[in-house]
Protein backbone atom coordinates (compact mmCIF):
# COMPACT_ATOMS: atom_id res chain seq x y z
CA UNK A 1 0.00 0.00 0.00
CA UNK A 2 1.13 3.54 0.97
CA UNK A 3 4.83 2.24 1.32
CA UNK A 4 4.71 -0.30 -1.68
CA UNK A 5 6.92 2.09 -4.00
CA UNK A 6 9.45 3.92 -1.80
CA UNK A 7 11.81 4.81 -4.72
CA UNK A 8 9.19 7.30 -6.12
CA UNK A 9 11.14 10.27 -6.99
CA UNK A 10 11.12 13.71 -7.29
CA UNK A 11 12.99 15.90 -9.49
CA UNK A 12 12.95 19.52 -9.30
CA UNK A 13 14.72 22.16 -11.30
CA UNK A 14 15.47 25.53 -9.68
CA UNK A 15 13.40 28.42 -9.99
CA UNK A 16 9.66 29.74 -11.50
CA UNK A 17 6.80 31.56 -10.73
CA UNK A 18 3.78 30.54 -9.41
CA UNK A 19 0.62 31.63 -10.86
CA UNK A 20 -3.35 31.40 -11.40
CA UNK A 21 -5.42 29.60 -9.80
CA UNK A 22 -5.58 26.04 -7.90
CA UNK A 23 -7.89 23.92 -5.58
CA UNK A 24 -5.50 21.80 -3.30
CA UNK A 25 -7.64 18.03 -2.38
CA UNK A 26 -10.44 18.05 0.64
CA UNK A 27 -9.48 19.00 4.00
CA UNK A 28 -7.92 15.42 5.30
CA UNK A 29 -8.78 15.32 8.61
CA UNK A 30 -12.74 16.37 7.74
CA UNK A 31 -12.66 13.76 5.42
CA UNK A 32 -11.63 10.94 7.95
CA UNK A 33 -14.04 12.09 10.89
CA UNK A 34 -16.72 12.29 7.60
CA UNK A 35 -16.50 8.83 7.43
CA UNK A 36 -16.83 7.50 10.60
CA UNK A 37 -19.65 9.77 11.52
CA UNK A 38 -21.68 9.07 8.72
CA UNK A 39 -21.33 5.34 9.39
CA UNK A 40 -22.44 5.61 13.02
CA UNK A 41 -25.29 8.05 12.04
CA UNK A 42 -28.85 7.02 11.69
CA UNK A 43 -29.92 7.68 7.62
CA UNK A 44 -27.77 8.54 4.62
CA UNK A 45 -24.63 10.87 5.02
CA UNK A 46 -23.85 12.87 1.57
CA UNK A 47 -20.17 14.31 1.71
CA UNK A 48 -18.60 15.95 -1.46
CA UNK A 49 -15.03 17.78 -1.68
CA UNK A 50 -13.80 14.21 -0.09
CA UNK A 51 -10.05 13.47 -0.14
CA UNK A 52 -9.55 10.63 -2.35
CA UNK A 53 -6.15 10.44 -0.33
CA UNK A 54 -4.41 6.50 0.80
CA UNK A 55 -5.09 7.51 4.91
CA UNK A 56 -9.02 8.53 4.13
CA UNK A 57 -9.21 5.43 1.95
CA UNK A 58 -8.22 3.46 4.80
CA UNK A 59 -10.92 5.07 7.12
CA UNK A 60 -13.42 4.23 4.13
CA UNK A 61 -11.92 0.70 3.81
CA UNK A 62 -11.96 -0.35 7.76
CA UNK A 63 -15.95 0.49 7.74
CA UNK A 64 -16.81 -0.91 4.48
CA UNK A 65 -14.88 -3.85 6.28
CA UNK A 66 -17.03 -3.69 9.05
CA UNK A 67 -20.73 -3.70 6.88
CA UNK A 68 -21.13 -0.25 6.31
CA UNK A 69 -22.65 0.30 2.84
CA UNK A 70 -20.54 3.14 1.47
CA UNK A 71 -20.46 4.61 -2.50
CA UNK A 72 -18.15 6.41 -4.50
CA UNK A 73 -15.86 8.35 -3.65
CA UNK A 74 -16.77 9.28 -7.63
CA UNK A 75 -14.22 11.49 -9.14
CA UNK A 76 -15.83 14.53 -8.15
CA UNK A 77 -15.55 13.03 -4.38
CA UNK A 78 -19.08 12.13 -3.70
CA UNK A 79 -19.46 9.66 -1.23
CA UNK A 80 -23.37 8.20 -0.07
CA UNK A 81 -22.27 6.48 3.80
CA UNK A 82 -25.45 3.98 4.13
CA UNK A 83 -25.47 4.57 8.34
CA UNK A 84 -25.91 1.75 10.79
CA UNK A 85 -26.07 3.25 13.78
CA UNK A 86 -23.74 3.81 16.71
CA UNK A 87 -24.28 0.20 17.86
CA UNK A 88 -24.33 -1.17 13.88
CA UNK A 89 -21.20 -2.05 13.09
CA UNK A 90 -20.25 -5.46 12.42
CA UNK A 91 -16.94 -8.00 13.50
CA UNK A 92 -14.60 -7.40 10.05
CA UNK A 93 -13.39 -10.77 9.08
CA UNK A 94 -9.68 -9.18 8.87
CA UNK A 95 -7.23 -7.12 10.38
CA UNK A 96 -8.01 -3.28 9.71
CA UNK A 97 -4.74 -1.79 7.86
CA UNK A 98 -4.80 2.30 8.59
CA UNK A 99 -1.78 2.48 6.18
CA UNK A 100 0.48 5.44 7.36
CA UNK A 101 -2.24 7.17 9.24
CA UNK A 102 -2.26 8.18 12.76
CA UNK A 103 -5.70 9.86 12.54
CA UNK A 104 -6.90 6.64 11.58
CA UNK A 105 -5.32 4.23 14.15
CA UNK A 106 -6.03 7.13 16.95
CA UNK A 107 -9.64 7.93 16.56
CA UNK A 108 -10.44 3.99 15.58
CA UNK A 109 -8.97 3.32 19.06
CA UNK A 110 -11.89 4.86 21.09
CA UNK A 111 -14.40 4.23 18.45
CA UNK A 112 -13.73 0.50 18.72
CA UNK A 113 -13.18 0.44 22.58
CA UNK A 114 -17.21 0.73 22.32
CA UNK A 115 -18.01 -2.53 19.88
CA UNK A 116 -19.13 -5.72 20.81
CA UNK A 117 -16.22 -7.56 19.16
CA UNK A 118 -12.84 -7.26 18.87
CA UNK A 119 -10.71 -5.55 16.53
CA UNK A 120 -6.79 -5.89 15.11
CA UNK A 121 -5.62 -2.35 13.62
CA UNK A 122 -2.29 -2.46 11.74
CA UNK A 123 -0.02 0.26 9.84
CA UNK A 124 2.88 0.73 7.66
CA UNK A 125 6.20 1.05 9.01
CA UNK A 126 6.44 4.21 10.25
CA UNK A 127 2.45 4.00 12.05
CA UNK A 128 4.17 0.93 13.61
CA UNK A 129 6.75 3.27 15.08
CA UNK A 130 4.30 6.00 16.42
CA UNK A 131 3.51 6.60 20.05
CA UNK A 132 -0.37 5.00 20.59
CA UNK A 133 0.09 5.10 24.17
CA UNK A 134 -1.59 8.70 24.77
CA UNK A 135 -4.89 7.35 23.71
CA UNK A 136 -4.62 3.75 25.21
CA UNK A 137 -3.53 4.71 28.89
CA UNK A 138 -6.46 7.09 28.72
CA UNK A 139 -9.29 4.66 27.40
CA UNK A 140 -8.22 2.14 29.38
CA UNK A 141 -9.29 4.59 32.71
CA UNK A 142 -12.30 4.33 31.02
CA UNK A 143 -12.74 0.83 30.64
CA UNK A 144 -11.30 -0.24 27.06
CA UNK A 145 -8.78 -3.11 26.82
CA UNK A 146 -6.02 -2.50 24.14
CA UNK A 147 -3.03 -4.30 23.51
CA UNK A 148 -0.18 -3.07 21.85
CA UNK A 149 3.71 -3.56 21.71
CA UNK A 150 5.86 -3.81 24.74
CA UNK A 151 6.71 -0.13 23.56
CA UNK A 152 3.05 0.94 23.39
CA UNK A 153 3.03 0.87 19.10
CA UNK A 154 0.97 -1.01 16.66
CA UNK A 155 -0.52 -3.60 15.85
CA UNK A 156 -3.41 -2.93 18.41
CA UNK A 157 -5.70 -5.53 19.45
CA UNK A 158 -8.98 -3.68 20.91
CA UNK A 159 -10.50 -6.06 22.51
CA UNK A 160 -14.70 -6.03 22.42
CA UNK A 161 -17.73 -6.14 24.71
CA UNK A 162 -15.90 -4.00 27.58
CA UNK A 163 -18.22 -1.45 29.61
CA UNK A 164 -16.67 2.02 28.79
CA UNK A 165 -17.78 4.38 31.55
CA UNK A 166 -17.17 8.23 31.55
CA UNK A 167 -14.55 9.95 32.98
CA UNK A 168 -12.37 13.47 33.28
CA UNK A 169 -8.99 13.39 31.22
CA UNK A 170 -6.47 16.45 31.38
CA UNK A 171 -4.84 15.93 28.48
CA UNK A 172 -0.69 16.18 29.36
CA UNK A 173 -0.26 17.48 25.51
CA UNK A 174 -1.86 19.61 22.70
CA UNK A 175 -3.31 16.66 20.61
CA UNK A 176 -6.68 16.43 18.15
CA UNK A 177 -5.61 12.77 18.05
CA UNK A 178 -6.28 11.90 22.06
CA UNK A 179 -8.65 14.87 22.40
CA UNK A 180 -11.35 13.11 19.70
CA UNK A 181 -10.32 9.58 20.61
CA UNK A 182 -11.79 9.96 24.12
CA UNK A 183 -14.65 11.92 23.51
CA UNK A 184 -15.44 8.97 20.31
CA UNK A 185 -15.23 6.41 23.07
CA UNK A 186 -17.36 8.45 25.21
CA UNK A 187 -20.66 8.16 22.70
CA UNK A 188 -20.03 4.62 24.11
CA UNK A 189 -19.95 5.46 27.97
CA UNK A 190 -21.83 5.42 31.12
CA UNK A 191 -22.60 9.31 31.95
CA UNK A 192 -20.55 11.90 31.04
CA UNK A 193 -16.93 12.50 29.50
CA UNK A 194 -14.63 15.12 29.50
CA UNK A 195 -11.09 16.30 28.44
CA UNK A 196 -8.98 19.63 29.11
CA UNK A 197 -6.59 20.33 26.92
CA UNK A 198 -3.30 22.62 27.84
CA UNK A 199 -3.69 24.69 24.43
CA UNK A 200 -6.92 25.12 21.46
CA UNK A 201 -6.42 22.07 18.69
CA UNK A 202 -7.77 21.16 15.77
CA UNK A 203 -12.07 21.26 16.57
CA UNK A 204 -13.15 19.22 13.68
CA UNK A 205 -14.32 16.56 15.77
CA UNK A 206 -16.65 18.56 18.26
CA UNK A 207 -18.37 20.43 15.27
CA UNK A 208 -18.99 17.74 13.22
CA UNK A 209 -20.74 15.54 16.22
CA UNK A 210 -22.65 18.73 16.70
CA UNK A 211 -23.72 18.98 13.09
CA UNK A 212 -24.60 15.49 13.43
CA UNK A 213 -26.78 16.33 16.05
CA UNK A 214 -25.06 15.37 19.13
CA UNK A 215 -24.38 17.96 22.07
CA UNK A 216 -20.73 18.49 22.91
CA UNK A 217 -20.53 21.67 25.28
CA UNK A 218 -17.16 23.40 25.11
CA UNK A 219 -16.08 25.85 27.94
CA UNK A 220 -12.97 27.23 27.85
CA UNK A 221 -10.17 24.51 27.48
CA UNK A 222 -13.01 21.67 28.51
CA UNK A 223 -14.95 20.24 25.93
CA UNK A 224 -17.48 17.57 27.09
CA UNK A 225 -20.56 14.77 26.40
CA UNK A 226 -23.07 13.09 27.44
CA UNK A 227 -22.72 9.11 26.21
CA UNK A 228 -25.77 7.47 25.02
CA UNK A 229 -27.19 9.34 22.25
CA UNK A 230 -27.46 9.36 18.89
CA UNK A 231 -26.38 10.84 15.51
CA UNK A 232 -28.22 11.64 12.58
CA UNK A 233 -27.13 11.89 9.23
CA UNK A 234 -26.00 15.20 7.74
CA UNK A 235 -24.61 16.39 4.35
CA UNK A 236 -20.87 17.40 4.29
CA UNK A 237 -19.02 20.04 2.03
CA UNK A 238 -15.08 19.07 2.99
CA UNK A 239 -12.99 22.44 2.46
CA UNK A 240 -9.66 21.97 0.75
CA UNK A 241 -7.19 21.46 3.16
CA UNK A 242 -5.17 24.49 3.96
CA UNK A 243 -2.37 21.85 5.11
CA UNK A 244 -2.08 21.22 1.78
CA UNK A 245 -2.70 24.65 0.31
CA UNK A 246 0.09 25.76 2.99
CA UNK A 247 2.78 24.32 0.40
CA UNK A 248 1.44 26.67 -2.31
CA UNK A 249 1.32 29.52 0.17
CA UNK A 250 5.38 29.28 1.11
CA UNK A 251 5.65 28.89 -2.73
CA UNK A 252 3.81 32.22 -3.97
CA UNK A 253 5.79 33.61 -1.21
CA UNK A 254 9.53 32.81 -2.09
CA UNK A 255 9.52 32.32 -5.54
CA UNK A 256 9.78 35.64 -7.57
CA UNK A 257 6.89 37.42 -9.52
CA UNK A 258 4.31 34.63 -7.77
CA UNK A 259 0.66 35.70 -7.45
CA UNK A 260 -1.85 32.54 -7.01
CA UNK A 261 -5.11 32.49 -5.94
CA UNK A 262 -6.11 29.37 -3.32
CA UNK A 263 -9.65 28.73 -4.03
CA UNK A 264 -12.46 27.15 -1.42
CA UNK A 265 -9.66 26.55 1.77
CA UNK A 266 -11.14 25.73 5.09
CA UNK A 267 -9.91 28.51 7.42
CA UNK A 268 -11.25 26.92 11.18
CA UNK A 269 -9.27 29.17 13.54
CA UNK A 270 -8.03 25.98 15.06
CA UNK A 271 -5.81 25.24 11.64
CA UNK A 272 -4.76 28.73 10.59
CA UNK A 273 -1.69 28.87 12.46
CA UNK A 274 0.14 28.65 8.97
CA UNK A 275 -1.64 32.25 7.93
CA UNK A 276 -0.36 34.12 11.27
CA UNK A 277 3.03 32.42 11.04
CA UNK A 278 3.75 33.87 7.24
CA UNK A 279 1.68 36.90 8.04
CA UNK A 280 4.35 37.55 10.85
CA UNK A 281 7.36 36.87 8.50
CA UNK A 282 6.00 39.86 6.17
CA UNK A 283 4.03 37.64 3.62
CA UNK A 284 1.50 39.11 1.78
CA UNK A 285 -1.70 37.07 1.96
CA UNK A 286 -5.24 38.09 1.31
CA UNK A 287 -8.44 36.48 2.36
CA UNK A 288 -11.26 36.94 -0.14
CA UNK A 289 -15.09 35.68 -0.34
CA UNK A 290 -15.16 34.48 3.44
CA UNK A 291 -18.42 32.48 4.13
CA UNK A 292 -19.28 29.55 5.93
CA UNK A 293 -20.27 25.76 4.30
CA UNK A 294 -21.19 23.44 6.40
CA UNK A 295 -20.21 24.54 9.83
CA UNK A 296 -16.54 25.19 8.75
CA UNK A 297 -15.34 28.79 7.98
CA UNK A 298 -13.80 29.19 4.34
CA UNK A 299 -11.92 31.83 2.15
CA UNK A 300 -10.23 32.15 -1.41
CA UNK A 301 -6.54 32.92 -0.51
CA UNK A 302 -4.33 35.10 -2.82
CA UNK A 303 -0.93 34.73 -2.04
CA UNK A 304 1.73 37.41 -3.49
CA UNK A 305 5.67 37.00 -2.76
CA UNK A 306 6.86 38.82 -0.86
CA UNK A 307 10.43 39.47 0.95
CA UNK A 308 10.04 37.36 4.06
CA UNK A 309 11.91 37.93 7.86
CA UNK A 310 13.13 35.26 9.98
CA UNK A 311 10.72 35.22 13.43
CA UNK A 312 10.94 33.89 16.45
CA UNK A 313 8.09 31.34 16.12
CA UNK A 314 4.87 32.16 19.44
CA UNK A 315 4.50 29.16 21.38
CA UNK A 316 0.59 29.55 21.01
CA UNK A 317 0.62 29.11 17.63
CA UNK A 318 2.55 25.78 17.45
CA UNK A 319 -0.64 23.52 17.87
CA UNK A 320 -2.65 25.87 15.09
CA UNK A 321 0.76 25.28 12.50
CA UNK A 322 1.56 21.67 13.74
CA UNK A 323 1.15 20.30 10.33
CA UNK A 324 2.63 22.99 8.17
CA UNK A 325 5.80 23.13 10.09
CA UNK A 326 8.16 21.29 7.35
CA UNK A 327 7.00 24.21 4.72
CA UNK A 328 7.73 26.69 7.42
CA UNK A 329 11.12 25.92 8.10
CA UNK A 330 11.59 26.08 3.84
CA UNK A 331 10.24 30.07 4.33
CA UNK A 332 12.18 30.68 7.48
CA UNK A 333 15.65 28.93 5.27
CA UNK A 334 14.91 31.96 2.48
CA UNK A 335 13.87 34.35 4.75
CA UNK A 336 15.89 37.35 6.21
CA UNK A 337 17.26 36.51 9.61
CA UNK A 338 17.51 33.80 12.06
CA UNK A 339 13.96 31.97 12.67
CA UNK A 340 13.69 30.25 16.16
CA UNK A 341 11.30 27.61 16.88
CA UNK A 342 10.66 26.00 20.43
CA UNK A 343 7.65 23.98 22.03
CA UNK A 344 7.23 21.85 18.86
CA UNK A 345 8.45 18.59 20.30
CA UNK A 346 5.35 16.99 19.24
CA UNK A 347 6.91 17.14 15.56
CA UNK A 348 9.14 13.89 16.83
CA UNK A 349 6.52 12.07 16.82
CA UNK A 350 4.81 12.06 13.26
CA UNK A 351 5.23 10.27 10.50
CA UNK A 352 8.99 11.00 10.56
CA UNK A 353 10.71 12.86 13.27
CA UNK A 354 9.87 16.46 11.34
CA UNK A 355 12.84 18.22 13.22
CA UNK A 356 15.31 16.36 12.38
CA UNK A 357 14.81 14.83 9.07
CA UNK A 358 13.91 18.84 7.93
CA UNK A 359 17.39 19.60 9.60
CA UNK A 360 19.75 17.30 7.56
CA UNK A 361 17.15 18.23 4.73
CA UNK A 362 17.99 21.92 5.06
CA UNK A 363 22.06 21.15 5.71
CA UNK A 364 22.36 18.98 2.60
CA UNK A 365 21.40 21.70 0.73
CA UNK A 366 23.73 24.08 2.41
CA UNK A 367 21.73 25.71 5.11
CA UNK A 368 22.44 26.40 9.02
CA UNK A 369 19.95 24.73 10.26
CA UNK A 370 20.24 22.99 14.05
CA UNK A 371 17.76 20.76 15.64
CA UNK A 372 17.29 21.52 19.36
CA UNK A 373 15.05 18.55 22.01
CA UNK A 374 11.85 20.93 20.72
CA UNK A 375 12.42 22.90 17.90
CA UNK A 376 14.53 24.11 15.20
CA UNK A 377 16.83 27.32 14.80
CA UNK A 378 17.20 28.39 10.82
CA UNK A 379 19.70 30.89 9.90
CA UNK A 380 18.92 31.25 6.76
CA UNK A 381 21.16 31.35 3.23
CA UNK A 382 23.16 29.51 0.47
CA UNK A 383 20.41 27.34 -0.21
CA UNK A 384 21.68 25.67 -3.36
CA UNK A 385 20.10 22.56 -3.84
CA UNK A 386 20.88 18.79 -3.64
CA UNK A 387 19.09 15.16 -2.78
CA UNK A 388 16.75 15.05 -0.05
CA UNK A 389 15.91 11.74 1.80
CA UNK A 390 11.95 12.45 2.59
CA UNK A 391 12.12 9.12 4.73
CA UNK A 392 8.32 8.78 3.69
CA UNK A 393 7.03 11.30 5.28
CA UNK A 394 4.51 13.84 2.51
CA UNK A 395 4.69 17.14 3.97
CA UNK A 396 9.06 16.22 3.99
CA UNK A 397 8.70 15.81 0.30
CA UNK A 398 6.46 18.72 -0.50
CA UNK A 399 7.74 21.21 1.31
CA UNK A 400 11.60 20.85 -0.41
CA UNK A 401 9.61 20.82 -3.63
CA UNK A 402 8.58 24.31 -3.03
CA UNK A 403 11.95 25.19 -1.88
CA UNK A 404 13.27 24.30 -5.08
CA UNK A 405 11.53 27.62 -6.38
CA UNK A 406 14.24 29.38 -4.95
CA UNK A 407 17.47 27.30 -5.23
CA UNK A 408 19.89 27.64 -7.49
CA UNK A 409 20.81 23.72 -8.42
CA UNK A 410 17.83 20.87 -8.47
CA UNK A 411 16.62 19.48 -5.91
CA UNK A 412 16.06 15.66 -5.87
CA UNK A 413 13.69 13.91 -3.13
CA UNK A 414 13.58 10.38 -3.04
CA UNK A 415 10.74 8.33 -0.86
CA UNK A 416 7.50 10.38 -1.62
CA UNK A 417 4.96 7.79 -2.92
CA UNK A 418 3.28 8.39 0.54
CA UNK A 419 2.60 12.19 -0.79
CA UNK A 420 -0.63 10.15 -2.08
CA UNK A 421 -2.05 9.99 1.55
CA UNK A 422 -2.61 13.74 1.90
CA UNK A 423 -2.32 15.02 -1.17
CA UNK A 424 -3.36 13.25 -4.46
CA UNK A 425 -2.38 14.71 -7.78
CA UNK A 426 0.21 17.11 -6.18
CA UNK A 427 2.94 16.41 -8.90
CA UNK A 428 0.18 17.69 -11.84
CA UNK A 429 -0.81 20.67 -9.44
CA UNK A 430 1.96 22.12 -8.59
CA UNK A 431 3.63 21.50 -12.41
CA UNK A 432 0.30 23.23 -13.42
CA UNK A 433 1.10 26.27 -11.00
CA UNK A 434 4.33 26.77 -12.31
CA UNK A 435 7.13 24.01 -10.24
CA UNK A 436 9.33 22.51 -13.16
CA UNK A 437 9.50 18.93 -11.67
CA UNK A 438 9.32 16.06 -12.81
CA UNK A 439 8.76 12.27 -11.13
CA UNK A 440 11.27 9.19 -11.88
O1 LIG B 1 -2.97 11.15 10.56
P1 LIG B 1 -1.56 11.53 10.83
O2 LIG B 1 -0.62 10.56 10.18
O3 LIG B 1 -1.26 11.70 12.29
O4 LIG B 1 -1.33 12.95 10.10
C1 LIG B 1 -0.82 14.24 10.48
C2 LIG B 1 -0.28 14.87 9.13
O5 LIG B 1 0.75 15.55 9.09
O6 LIG B 1 -0.98 14.70 8.13
C3 LIG B 1 0.29 14.20 11.53
F1 LIG B 1 1.37 13.60 11.22
O7 LIG B 1 -1.86 15.13 10.90
C4 LIG B 1 -2.53 15.06 12.19
C5 LIG B 1 -2.18 16.27 13.03
O8 LIG B 1 -0.79 16.41 13.21
C6 LIG B 1 -4.03 15.02 11.95
C7 LIG B 1 -4.84 15.35 13.15
C8 LIG B 1 -6.30 15.08 13.16
O9 LIG B 1 -6.92 14.92 12.07
O10 LIG B 1 -6.87 15.03 14.26
C9 LIG B 1 -4.29 15.95 14.27
C10 LIG B 1 -2.85 16.25 14.40
O11 LIG B 1 -2.22 15.25 15.19
P2 LIG B 1 -2.10 15.38 16.79
O12 LIG B 1 -1.21 14.22 17.19
O13 LIG B 1 -1.45 16.71 17.04
O14 LIG B 1 -3.43 15.28 17.38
Amino acid sequence: MSHSSTNLQFIVQPGGSLRGSVRVPGDKSISHRSIMLGSLAEGDTHVSGFLQGEDCLCTLKAFRAMGVAIEGPTEEGRVTIHGVGLHGLQAPAHALDMGNSGTSMRLMSGLMSGQAFDVRMTGDASLSKRPMKRVTAPLAEMGAVIDATPNGTPPLLVHGGCKLKGMHYDMPMASAQVKSSILLAGLYADGETSVTEPAPTRDHTERMLRGFGYAVKTAGNRISLQGGGKLTAANIDVPADISSAAFFMVGASIAENSELLLEHVGINPTRTGIIDILRLMGADLELLNGREVGGEPVADIRVRSAKLKGVQIPEALVPLAIDEFPVLFVAAAFAEGRTVLTGAEELRVKESDRIQVMADGLLACGVDAQPTADGIIINPGNFSGGVIDSHGDHRIAMAFTMAALRATQPVIINDCANVNTSFPGFVDLAARAGVRMATA
